[in-house]
Order: C-alpha cells, then structure tokens, then sequence
C-alpha cells in the first residue's frame, strides 16, 4: 500500500477516511487534521493560554505534543491520583509525564491529591464510599475540581483533555441509552467558559483511539501502556468493546454516530431544553460554582472525610 502524499511506503492504513499515509505524512495530518477542528469548533485562538491535563496516557500526552508543533502557549497539568495498587500506576505515569515536559522543555503542574488534602483517590473513596463500589465517582469529581482550580487560579484561557472518538461514542452511547438529556446537552467538543468554570475543549474528538495509538508510537511519544487498575471491568470499557464490533461491522459507524449527533445539535436537538439554564451559585469554602446552595460535593466530600479523621475509633 502506498502514501497518498508522496507514494512512498504507507505505514498507516485510516480505512474510514479510505486514506493510507506513511509515516512522515500521517505525521504532518494528524496536527493539520486537529488545527482544523480547533477551527472548526472555535475551540481556542493563537494567543490563548491552554492548559492541557495530562495523565501519562498517549491520548493527552499526543494531544500536548500536537498542540506545541502546531505553536500554541500551552502547559501540561497532572494529577498525582496515589493509584499504585499491584501497579504503580501513578508513580510511573507521573515518571513518563515529568520525561515528556522535559525532553521538550515544556512546563509542567503537579497537583499531588494526597499531599494537598491530606488522602490519596483509593483513601477517599474508602472514607467516603465505606468500601461500595470502585473510586471513579470519587476521582472523577476530584479531577474536575482540581482542573478548574488550576486553570483558574492560574489564568489559564482553556482546559484542554485528551478524550478521543472512542471515548467520546462510548459516552455518547451511555446518554443515549438512557436519553439522559443534561449530559447530552453538555456533551461537546467545547463547553464555553461560564461564571468561574474554565472553558473546556476536546481537539482529538474526531480521532478514532487507533490513530491516537499509532501517532504516539511513530511520533516516538513514551507512554503509559496500562490502564488504571479500576478501570476494568467498567461501564464504558463495555460499550467500547460494543462499539467496535459495530465499527467491525461497518467501518466508520462511530464516526457517523458522533458526528451526526452533534450535527443534529447544532440543528436545535434539546432547542427547548436549553433554555432552561441551571443556577449556579458560589461555594463558600473554595469558591467555584456549584449547582447546590451550601458547599460544592468536592468540599463537602473533604470535609467529610477529614471529620472522621478527627474521631479516635475507640474499638
Ligand atoms: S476514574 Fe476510575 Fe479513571 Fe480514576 S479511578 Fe482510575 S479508572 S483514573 S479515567
Ligand atoms: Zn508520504
Ligand atoms: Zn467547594
């Protein structure tokens, strides 16, 4: 198979887009590709500070590479989540993370959980979930929290993660199975800024994980190869494996089934429903918003967990 480009050898054969690339080429497309849909959704302009959460994964750690070739100002942000069960999840995707920013002298943040509220994800998901169910709620409130805290505190324009086509269906997928109209309605590749959270974008939603997994490996990216160890056996792990027996079926089905929803959107789909905005107020104790009148659920749930710290078991 040759390279549409230049005729030479392809190394990468992107059978929905019926295009096949070898490696300088397929190299050159995937940024010019990922400038386009930054246009294409108004993500964010040249002059923007971006702030990119990293997590030692290929997907956000392509995502901080295409974005500094493509010459943005834009900073990486990891979260030292304290996950090193059997593994050291953590502690080697923060090794990768640290080699990364530094073979490329970019600058990096680490927000350390543990050190900066007292309890890693396992040990607040302990405290607070008494042992049902897996951390993700847990991390998941965690991370946004700590990414808005960031990029706001520290001036950031935008947060930009690395959520590829894959995850982006899998969700998708979810909401729609339980026509969920909120996380439908909020599921895009930019979510504008709005009274104190951060502007948040998604430039790598239209790459299948497969072009993710070959960009990181021909652009010579180290990455984190494992997942996190709570990561098996979840919900969107199933509708990954659902989905790509569809694509198997018929390629380029995922790629119809986002594509045509945020279409659909942009056409009124949930017009109605959009009208009705959610009142946000400010939580007293960090200041972010929050739909509940008291503190936000990250206050709520650090406090929680550092009151029971404060009572002596007397078993
Ligand atoms: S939420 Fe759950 Fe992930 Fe957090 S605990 Fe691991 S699997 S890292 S995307
Ligand atoms: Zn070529
Ligand atoms: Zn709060």
């Amino acid at each position: 198979m040759k390279c549409k480009t230049c005729g030479g050898k392809a190394a990468v054969n992107l059978k929905q887009h019926r295009l096949a690339l070898c490696k300088e080429h397929f190299l050159e497309w995937m940024p010019e590709q990922t400038a386009r849909f930054i246009k294409k959704y108004w993500m964010f302009g040249p002059d923007e500070k971006i702030l990119v959460a990293v997590s030692g994964g290929k997907d956000s750690l392509s995502l901080w590479d295409i974005l500094w070739r493509l010459g943005y100002h834009v900073d990486g942000l990891y979260l030292g989540l304290g996950i090193d069960e059997g593994i050291s999840y953590s502690e080697e995707s923060h090794r990768l993370t640290e080699k990364f920013a530094a073979e490329r002298g970019l600058k990096l943040h680490v927000v350390d959980v543990e050190k900066t509220y007292g309890h890693s994800i396992p040990m607040l998901a302990q405290k607070t979930l008494r042992g049902h169910g897996k951390p993700c709620s847990v991390c998941g409130l965690t991370k946004r929290h700590e990414m808005n805290r960031i990029a706001r505190d520290m001036g950031y324009d935008v947060l930009a993660t690395g959520h590829n086509l894959d995850d982006e269906a899998a969700v998708l997928f979810g909401n729609t199975l339980t026509w969920s109209q909120d996380f439908l309605l909020r599921q895009a590749p930019v979510l504008p800024e709005s009274d104190g959270l951060a502007r948040k974008v998604k430039p790598l939603c239209r790459f299948y994980e497969k072009e993710m997994t070959a960009y990181a490996i021909l652009r010579g990216i180290e990455y984190i190869y494992e997942e996190c160890p709570f990561a098996t056996g979840s919900t969107s792990i199933y509708y990954k494996e659902l989905l790509n027996r569809l694509e198997n079926d018929r390629p380029g089905a995922k790629m119809i089934f986002y594509i045509s929803f945020l279409e659909a959107k942009s056409n009124g789909l949930f017009v109605e429903h959009q009208k009705v905005k959610p009142v946000l107020n400010n939580c007293p104790t960090c200041g972010q918003p929050t739909s509940s009148t008291g503190e936000c659920s990250f206050c709520r749930m650090t406090n929680k967990v550092s009151d029971q710290s404060s009572v002596i078991s007397l078993k």
